[in-house]
């Protein structure tokens, strides 16, 4: 039995992206992070750094329950645990995909989140660290398109390095340009199999994506009785 304790953020569609590649059964239970849940002590005995994503594995490597905090190691934990493709077998493509996998759930995915609280969700206005942190994340925006341009992948075929760093391109789509956007909708053209994008239009791509943005987030907040 695989619990993922959950929220509607990057990181936790991140995690919750490798369950579903990796085709593997898993209960979804809401950390609702607006009322401040990730604080309870039953969950800090998961995390104690109070952060979702944590999955539960009752049937771990020695088989016996083991908890696995923090994205990353979720990734490689199902991977795997499930001897999936998404890890490449060739050394040099493995270590390419290691490379821009560090990339993501490193230094990229800090400065989209450094980007978001400044612009969308800071209380006070704070030009300097705006200016600063939309600088870092065109940069990098700039490096993930030149990365993709001539290729529908960061290293050979699908591998753990876009399950991890596509949550956070789909972030600020308004940043994404040439490459780096046609990933980015060809991620989420992908994602269409699941039942809860089937129902958005794709005629207009930005369109498209803020809709099926806010569908999951809306039909992932009304399970949990919370509206986002
Ligand atoms: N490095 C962690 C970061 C996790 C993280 O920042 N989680 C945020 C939501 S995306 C969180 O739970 N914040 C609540 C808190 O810090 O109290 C990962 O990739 O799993």
């Amino acid at each position: 039995m695989l619990d993922l304790y959950f929220w509607t953020t990057n990181n936790g569609y991140r995690a919750r992206t490798i369950l579903e590649e990796a085709g593997l059964p898993y209960v979804l239970h809401p950390v609702a992070l607006p009322k401040k849940e990730q604080m309870s002590p039953a969950f800090r005995a998961l995390h104690i750094g109070h952060k979702i994503p944590v999955l539960v594995d009752s049937d771990g490597p020695d088989g016996k329950p083991i908890n696995i905090p923090e994205s990353p190691a979720i990734l490689r934990y199902v991977a795997e645990k499930t001897n999936s493709p998404l890890i490449p077998e060739d050394p040099r493509t493995r270590v390419e995909m290691e490379s821009w996998f560090s990339y993501g759930v490193s230094t990229f995915c800090m400065v989209v989140a450094q980007y978001g609280h400044f612009h969308f969700r800071s209380a006070d206005d704070v030009p300097g660290a705006k200016t600063y942190f939309e600088g870092y994340a065109r940069d990098m925006y700039g490096v993930i398109n030149q990365r993709l341009e001539g290729r529908d992948y960061f290293t050979g075929e699908y591998s753990l390095a876009d399950v991890a760093i596509t949550p956070h391109v789909a972030a600020l789509p308004i940043l994404a340009r040439g490459a780096a956007l046609r990933f980015l909708l060809t991620r989420l053209y992908d994602w269409l199999h699941h039942p809860e994008g089937a129902m958005v239009s794709r005629k207009d791509p930005l369109e498209y994506y803020q809709k099926l943005r806010f569908h999951r987030s809306a039909i992932d907040a009304s399970a949990y009785g919370l509206a986002l």
